[in-house]
């Protein structure tokens, strides 16, 4: 039995790829001195497989920005707009279609990243899979040809080789990546490319295979998501195709987050010589994969989760893994899917809390893992009963420990009573209520929440966090951006105000790092897309909010005004989406702890005298499973936690919601049954288009339809946004819209905030006059 990983994590244990590539962006350094840093970061992670016990190690998982752009390279498929006429894609254009022209993203301020606006955009962003990294989605035209631009692949396999290494290069597979694709101009499908696109793929093969390479590990993680009877017969068509190249190649079909499911048949028949399945995601496969596959055939069992930072049960592993080595199977262990999803070593967690610390596992502790599993198949679990009690002793410490289990949470989040979960009236009587307490005027105006995250106070932050400032002076440093904030809405006129965020880094961390059950690490970066990163929380225990989060700031900014001061919080499903969870419960489970514990902060609120609390959602769509048929029970439980947050107010107490994307035809009823008193969406650059869904579903509450892209500096006149207004109001009841930005602010700075936001406050008085 032999130990394989899939992909590993690239930007680097101190992050030395973002360091490098960001001063090369920057004019700082040269293309040399990148790409030896990317090179010595390649030599360093074959290296250091090796030695933890990888048998099978991949090259070509390495990529200065993304591996789906790297694929794109390597058939030659660079959208017209960047020009490219060379024999091979230079860094330049490699970096244009990354990052566009003007070489910079756009991020709003609940972290959603698109291209940038002007020159030429980047390519588009989207999220691979159900993970929280960001690929750069391939786009083709009808007449799109293919041909080889990139030798990468083969440069990898020999850059290791002549480090004494043999790899097996990764490529993301030809069906999976043209599905991965947008069309551009006339619709048709992208499936037609592929006779076309296999050419390319069966020289670079051909070119591995003559340079030495006996296998290929090709990645095809569409395999478990619903596919088409055409997109099936892709697969046959393909890997029929690629198995025929001579000198011949062995293919590892590598299929990960989920189960192969009704393609299972389709899985089963192509004629490749290995199979691998996630066994995290999808325990109940290897039943059948086991009993269905070929006997020639090699399977690679995902047996550590790479999705997760959580110490395997390796007896548990074990137990499922030897009946078949015993049958004589040809087996291969290796994590469930590239470890790129993982932070790379704990061992650089110097403060973490030693019995947490206990039960977690990064990049390399998953290896390590492997190699301890791949011992007990060979020579038995004596030979590693030390390793393999350690392993035991940690997952029954996390299983008992009075840290991860708190009864009365427990009690709380089991208690089905469906009142937890419902408003006192509904929606109209409750407007009703809120109108008169609000009195607002027609079209009211309001932000997102936070206001431009300036140097000054990031300085501020870090500061405060180094022991430069103490508590004193960074609460009055932030009393006063709050009051001055508050002062110019005011001056401005908007009609509900916002403190501006000031004392939040993150809307995920902040209130993570004030509930229990969540954990902080100082380094445990995980790649988002590009050069950015996230450190995401670990959600390790039953949640709950030892005091509140937000009360004191609320009432500061409140008390500086009469005008309503919203409450501003981050609702159950996006913090866990964005979160290490448990898995040892259902996702359901905590999220619905988590809900229990923002609802405590919404009625403290609410006791405080906030008469109105937006509670955003940004990441609940994201949080979407890959199959349709599982959409239903996600959104059941997801829109229950909203509502448990929620609910628990009293009718005269103004609930809003906010999520900046686009897409909500496919689940409007959804964002209707979280039954919030008013919504802001993302619609400027769809120009109100998105309302579309909102106004066939009839959606019953009220709409701020964001009026400006807050993604770029450019500000937007009055006509422009009155304009807007005014298709809003074409699809939608007028006294039911707000006023609005697309999102946030923090990311912006002042002076376009100002015009921009002074623009907008206009526009709604012209609006107004026409309702008069
Ligand atoms: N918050 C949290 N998780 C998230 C997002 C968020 N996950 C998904 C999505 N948003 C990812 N989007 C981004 C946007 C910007 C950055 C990373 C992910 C980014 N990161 C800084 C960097 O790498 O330089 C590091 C920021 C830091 O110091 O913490 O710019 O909004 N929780
Ligand atoms: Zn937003």
């Amino acid at each position: 039995v032999q130990v394989a990983t899939l992909g590993f994590p690239r930007i680097g244990p101190k992050r030395e790829l973002k360091a490098a590539l960001e001063a090369y962006w920057a004019g700082k350094t040269d293309a040399e001195a990148l790409l030896s840093t990317a090179a010595d970061l390649r030599g360093q992670t074959w290296a250091r497989q090796r030695a933890l016990g990888a048998d099978i190690v991949p090259s070509n998982d390495f990529s200065l920005y993304d591996q789906v752009l790297d694929l794109t390279a390597m058939v030659g498929a660079v959208p017209a707009a960047y020009g490219w006429g060379e024999d091979r894609v230079d860094l330049a254009t490699y970096f244009a279609m990354a990052r566009g022209s003007r070489g910079d993203d756009e991020v709003c301020a609940h972290g959603h990243v698109h291209a940038s606006g002007e020159g030429t955009p980047a390519m588009e962003m989207t999220k691979w899979f159900d993970t929280n990294y960001h690929y750069l989605a391939p786009e083709f035209t009808a007449d799109q040809l293919f041909r080889l631009g990139s030798t990468k692949a083969l440069d990898e396999y020999l850059e290791a080789k002549a480090q004494g290494v043999e790899t097996r290069p990764v490529l993301l597979g030809p069906v999976s990546y043209l599905l991965l694709g947008k069309t551009r101009g006339d619709a048709f499908d992208v499936l037609s490319l592929l006779p076309r696109l296999l050419p390319v793929y069966a020289e670079v093969l051909r070119s591995l295979a003559r340079a030495g390479a006996t296998w290929v590990q090709m990645d095809e993680p569409c395999l478990v998501t619903d596919l088409s009877d055409e997109a099936k017969a892709a697969y046959d068509h393909a890997y029929r195709v690629l198995t025929d190249v001579t000198p011949p190649i062995k293919l590892m079909l590598t299929t990960y987050f989920g189960a192969l499911g009704d393609n299972l048949d389709t899985a089963l028949r192509l004629p490749v010589h290995g199979l691998h399945i996630d066994l995290i995601r999808a325990p109940e496969q290897l039943a059948q994969v086991a009993s269905a596959a070929r006997a020639d055939q090699v399977l690679s069992l995902g047996v550590i989760d790479g999705r997760n930072i959580w110490k395997a049960d390796l007896n548990a592993v074990l137990d499922k893994v030897e009946p078949l080595v015993a049958a004589g199977r040809k087996v291969v262990i290796a994590p469930s899917c590239s470890l790129l999803h993982t932070p790379i070593d704990l061992d650089r967690e110097t403060v973490l809390d030693p019995e947490i610390k206990d039960w977690l596992a990064f990049a390399v502790q998953k290896v390590a893992e492997l190699a301890i599993l791949a011992r007990a198949l060979n020579e038995g679990r004596a030979a590693v009963k030390t390793a393999l009690d350690a392993s035991t002793a940690s997952v029954a410490s996390r299983r008992t420990s009075l840290r991860i289990n708190d009864p009365k949470v427990q009690a709380r989040a089991a208690d089905s009573d469906p009142a937890l979960a419902s408003r006192t009236s509904s929606f109209e009587i409750r407007r009703q209520v809120q109108q008169r307490r609000l009195n607002l005027p027609a079209y009211p105006t309001t932000t997102i929440g936070s206001f431009p995250q300036t140097v000054e106070v990031r300085k501020a932050r870090a500061d405060h966090g180094k022991g430069v400032i103490d508590d004193a002076a960074y609460a009055q440093f932030l009393r006063e951006e709050t009051a001055r904030t508050v002062k110019w809405q005011e001056d401005l006129g908007l009609d509900v105000l916002v403190h501006g965020e000031f004392e939040r880094n993150d809307m995920v961390q902040y209130f993570g790092e004030q509930l229990s059950g969540f954990v902080f690490t100082k380094a445990a970066w995980v790649q988002s897309y590009g050069s950015r990163c996230v450190r995401p929380p670990i959600i390790f225990g039953d949640v709950s909010r030892p005091r509140p989060m937000t009360v004191e700031w609320w009432r500061y900014a409140q008390g500086l005004t009469e005008r309503p001061m919203k409450g501003m919080l981050t609702g159950p499903v996006t913090i866990l989406n964005w979160s290490f969870v448990r898995d040892d419960q259902p996702r359901s489970t905590t999220c619905r702890q988590i809900a229990f514990a923002i609802r405590d902060e919404v009625t403290d609120l609410e006791t405080a005298g906030a008469a109105v609390i937006q509670i955003d959602e940004a990441a609940l769509r994201e949080g979407l499973p890959l199959r349709r048929a599982d959409w239903a029970a996600y959104l059941e439980w997801a829109v229950e936690s909203f509502r448990i947050t929620a609910s628990g107010v009293r009718d005269e107490t103004q609930i809003h919601t906010h999520m900046c994307y686009s897409e909500f035809n496919d689940i409007i009823q959804s964002i209707g049954a979280m039954d919030a008193d008013v919504i802001s969406i993302e619609t400027s650059r769809s120009k109100m288009e998105l309302l579309d869904a909102f106004s066939d579903y009839r959606y019953p509450a009220e709409i701020g339809p964001g009026v400006y892209d807050i993604h770029s500096p450019r500000v937007p006149s009055v006509d422009e946004m009155s304009a807007l207004l005014t298709a809003a109001a074409g699809k939608l009841p007028a006294d039911r819209l707000w006023v609005n930005p697309d999102c946030g602010l923090k990311t912006r700075a002042w002076p376009e905030t100002e015009a921009a936001l002074a623009n907008m406050v206009s526009a709604a008085k012209v609006a107004r006059h026409e309702v008069a």
